[in-house]
């Protein structure tokens, strides 16, 4: 657009020189009530008392409308009456806002004012519900009331034609015949410097309100969490055998905490699952396709075993692998349920964002614990972790089973479909190789873990500057499907050392030495590392 047109457009309030015209004053005051509205959700959900100002207001005037009213509205628009609410309250504000801003060309404590007024109305919104503290909304509402009005500010002075200054502009800039002033100087509206300041704005407007609504959604699934009470199992995991947790410094738990769990996903951000509106689909080449609530999936008889899951992408000796104690319902019980179809060749974990991953379905029915987990050591999957339900399948890599936040099992065949990982260069099946890890080496002890998911660990040795294979002590096993910690005491003199770890599996397999790449299917060879002990 031409310049001249821009100043005509703004030539209605340009009454003095160097005021920004109306159109300006609306857009401003508009992204203005946008940030305000945006820093209000942030710190709503930032805070652990906060509310959303547009949502406590909307249930304000949900409690003000008269009955028949109310009827008549969910009659037209159904369950869809709340996000129209507060989609009419934001369009009001942002109206609101651009009145605000065409006032403040002439006098900015008008716009500052008004958006003090409205923002107090969100705070006493918020206040109104007896459940919600004093302090969260108060906060919020300071910093939405400063963060608007400073934006407001910032986009007026934007909007001003350049070269003069908002304060003084008689003295700065004598000439008032706009005719007399050279274009090139000035008098017109840096259109730059307004865009920048204008998508500024709307950054903040959008990006708090995004990331208010994320934080939000985590807060209200958290909460959800930690209520849960996870059911007894029917079937309890034999308690861990005496001596099977090393009590050797440095060591990682014989049971990972949830909290230091290693974790994989290709989720920008955690997908919040509200259980209440979750359910569990088993589908595909079955008999008998259904589907279960959160509650139905509760109330079926549990079972609890302790699993070493690991991750493909594990490099040797590194920490994508950890050991927890799962429980859920068995696959099994539920394909059974399900009744599989001839050519049902694979079982598919679909998950509420999109990713699959799948296994052979005669791994569900050989024996092995696979099962639908709920809950990690002891308390409902962490968010991180797949809350409501993931797959947990014991001897399997996770990016061929693990599946989080899952919503559906389908059965299928391998020529169907392929999971997430497949078509990215990995490989269709992927058992878990077997690999030890050194953690400590002191001077008096080696020790570490070492996993082979469903074979068990049978033996591990290690190798000294390349010397023999001596054979370590193995601590109690916990299961075949977990790791089992071992050590191997020395005394060494100070001096640089290299040491070498393989173990053997259940079956007599021992570990190759030959080093593999992660793809496609998992690293091999030893653990190697040098340590100078001092
Ligand atoms: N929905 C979903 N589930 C997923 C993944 C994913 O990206 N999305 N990654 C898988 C991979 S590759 C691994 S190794 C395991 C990791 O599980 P964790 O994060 O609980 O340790 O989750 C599996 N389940
Ligand atoms: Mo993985």
């Amino acid at each position: 657009m031409a310049p001249k047109a821009a100043s005509r457009a703004d030539a209605g309030s340009a009454e003095h020189q160097g005021a920004p015209g109306r159109v300006s004053g609306a857009v401003a005051g508009l992204l203005a009530v946008g940030v305000t509205l945006g820093v209000a959700e942030l710190v709503a959900g930032l805070l652990s008392g906060g509310r959303s100002f547009v949502v406590a207001l909307g249930d304000v005037v949900i409690g003000l409308v008269p009955g028949w009213l109310e009827r008549a509205v969910i009659s037209t628009l159904g369950s869809n009456d709340k996000p129209f609410l507060i989609l009419n309250i934001v369009v009001v504000s942002g109206l609101l806002g651009a009145a605000l801003g065409i006032l403040s060309v002439r006098r900015f404590l008008v716009g500052a004012g008004g958006i003090a007024v409205m923002t107090a109305v969100g705070v006493a919104a918020s206040l109104s519900d007896p459940q919600t503290d004093v302090a969260g909304p108060l906060v919020a509402g300071v910093a939405a009331a400063a963060g608007g009005i400073l934006a407001l500010w910032a986009l007026l002075r934007a909007a001003r034609p350049s070269g003069v200054a908002m304060s003084t502009p008689a003295l700065r800039d004598p000439p008032r015949d706009p005719a007399a002033r050279d274009p090139a100087a000035g008098g017109l509206v840096d259109r730059k410097h307004l865009l920048g300041a204008a998508a500024a704005a709307v950054v903040v407007a959008g990006a708090g309100a995004f990331g208010g609504r994320v934080l939000a959604a985590r807060k209200r699934v958290e909460a959800i969490r930690q209520a849960i009470r996870i059911p007894r199992p029917a079937r309890r995991a034999p308690p861990a055998p005496a001596g099977a947790a090393l009590d050797i410094p440095g060591l990682t738990p014989l049971y990972v905490p949830n909290n230091d769990f290693y974790r994989i996903d290709t989720a920008l951000l955690v997908p919040q699952v509200d259980p209440a509106s979750w359910s569990l689909e088993v589908k595909g080449r079955v008999d008998r396709p259904f589907t279960l609530s959160y509650a139905e999936l509760m109330a079926i008889p549990h079972i609890e075993a302790d699993v070493t899951l690991s991750c493909v992408s594990n490099e040797i000796g590194g920490g994508l692998v950890g050991n927890a104690r799962w429980q859920g319902v068995l696959l099994a019980d539920l394909l059974a349920r399900a009744g599989i179809q001839r050519g049902a060749t694979q079982v598919i974990g679909r998950s509420v964002d999109g990713f699959t991953a799948g296994f052979p379905t005669q791994v569900a029915l050989d024996g092995r614990d696979a099962m639908v987990a709920v809950a990690m050591n002891g308390e409902p999957l962490p968010a991180a972790h797949g809350f409501p339900a993931r797959l947990v399948v014991p001897g399997l890599y996770g990016y061929v089973s693990a599946t989080k936040w899952l919503t559906a099992i389908e059965l299928t065949s391998f020529d169907e479909v392929d999971g997430y990982w497949i078509p990215r260069g990995w490989d269709k099946e992927a058992p878990i190789k077997t690999q030890s890890r050194i953690e400590v080496a002191s001077s008096q002890v080696i020790a570490g873990v070492a996993w082979a998911p469903t074979r068990g660990i049978e033996r591990v040795e290690v190798r000294i500057d390349g010397g023999p294979w001596q054979q370590a002590t193995l601590a109690a096993a916990l299961g075949d499907d977990c790791w089992r910690q071992w050590f191997h005491p020395w005394e060494r003199s100070p001096g640089r050392y290299v040491i070498a770890v393989r173990a053997t599996d259940g079956t007599g397999e021992t570990q190759t030495a030959e080093r593999t790449d992660i793809a496609p299917n998992g690293a091999s060879g030893h653990h190697t590392i040098q340590v100078d002990i001092v």
